[in-house]
């Protein structure tokens, strides 16, 4: 089977003919209908996490992966050949509090495939170590389901922990209109009353931010954010700052959108830190809480909104033969929402 794989930090994916998986016990083979091409792919191929997530190359990369059932093992329960089926990314141990708790993404031993020492979607099959990692998704295809479960998945957990505190009178402010941004500006507006202002670097960008609900789009290439969002909000201040890029700059601009009591959500990888300022963070009772992928049953319940028609997941697709195409295109800024990667 073909599978694009890294074999090293800052090089093209190969397009490697690998063995095809055999499943044993709890395990299952899934025929990849699609695996969307995430921000954190190319983070990872240029080596920026390889301390954090030390993998042994090559590695096939892909962590937004949906498919049908293809084979399973002779302890897996529920499944049948040609399901439809998500795969759930945040790979526990099963056993430890996290885990139990029902967040297996924060596991204290966690493994993502693609990410780290399991091999990921970009590939006509993958093996998923059990089935307790696969969400039926009857009805729905795989090229909308993959990005679910990630780019889908990540803004609604981050959403749902500050929804109880938006209400029509409150702004919520987002940077980037990427994969999760689509996502974040209609779980916005179909979860809270709350009113979102989303900062973008184009006019393109302006135009989707507007299509996918959001009330306000402030363009940060002819416009001085703080000031928009002065007027905007009527010197009021943001409530709640998801940040799904979380480059040092927006940040910045972040903390100092927030009104009293102001929530930042770092939801994004881009940067590596920022600074937080005392005097004003505790004048003011600002909080900043991180949000990590989404558990199982967020995955669930991500899939149930979407079979309801309500939520819009543009998507941009390439074969696996063009995932040096795809990859380019996403670093470019030049995908209108998902890339997705069909075999
Ligand atoms: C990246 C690295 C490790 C865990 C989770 C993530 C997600 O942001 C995947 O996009
Ligand atoms: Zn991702
Ligand atoms: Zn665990």
């Amino acid at each position: 089977m073909k599978a694009a794989r890294l074999h090293r930090y800052n090089e093209s994916l190969q397009l490697d003919e690998i063995d095809f998986p055999k499943p044993t016990g709890e395990s299952v083979v899934v025929k990849v209908g699609a695996a969307g091409v995430c921000h954190s792919d190319i983070h990872f191929m240029h080596g920026e996490w390889k301390d954090a997530l030390p993998v042994k190359l090559p590695l096939t990369v892909g962590h937004e992966t949906a498919g049908y059932v293809e084979e399973v093992g002779d302890s897996v329960r529920g499944l049948a050949k040609g399901d439809v089926v998500a795969v759930f990314g945040g790979w526990g141990c099963g056993v430890c509090q996290a885990c139990k708790g029902g967040d297996e993404q924060l596991c204290v031993s966690p493994n993502w495939p693609g990410l780290s020492q399991y091999d990921g979607g970009y590939a006509e099959y993958i093996h998923v170590p059990t089935y307790r990692f696969l969400v039926k998704a009857k009805g729905l295809d795989p090229k909308y389901v993959a990005p679910l479960t990630d780019a889908g998945l990540t803004p609604y957990r981050a959403v749902k922990k500050v929804r109880h505190l938006l209400n029509p009178n409150s702004f919520t402010l987002l940077f980037g209109v990427g994969g999760l941004g689509c996502y974040a500006i209609q779980y916005l507006k179909l979860l809270s009353p709350t009113n979102v202002i989303t900062v973008v670097r184009s006019e393109t960008k302006a135009k989707l931010a507007k299509e996918m609900g959001s009330d306000y789009v402030i363009n940060s290439k002819g416009e001085d954010v703080i000031s928009s969002i002065k007027k905007i909000t009527e010197n009021q201040g943001i409530d709640v700052v998801l940040d799904i890029v979380s480059s040092k700059e927006t940040l910045d601009m972040g903390i100092a959108s927030l009104r009293k009591k102001g929530i930042l959500v770092i939801v994004g990888l881009m940067g590596s830190s920022f600074s937080v300022p005392i005097m004003s963070s505790v004048v003011n009772e600002y909080s900043v809480i991180g949000s990590l992928w989404g558990n199982y049953n967020e995955l669930a319940e991500v899939l149930s909104l979407a079979s309801t028609k309500k939520l819009k997941t543009p998507i941009n697709q390439f074969r696996l033969n063009e995932v040096g195409k795809a990859i380019e295109s996403l670093e470019a800024g030049k995908i209108q929402g998902r890339a997705i990667l069909v075999p």
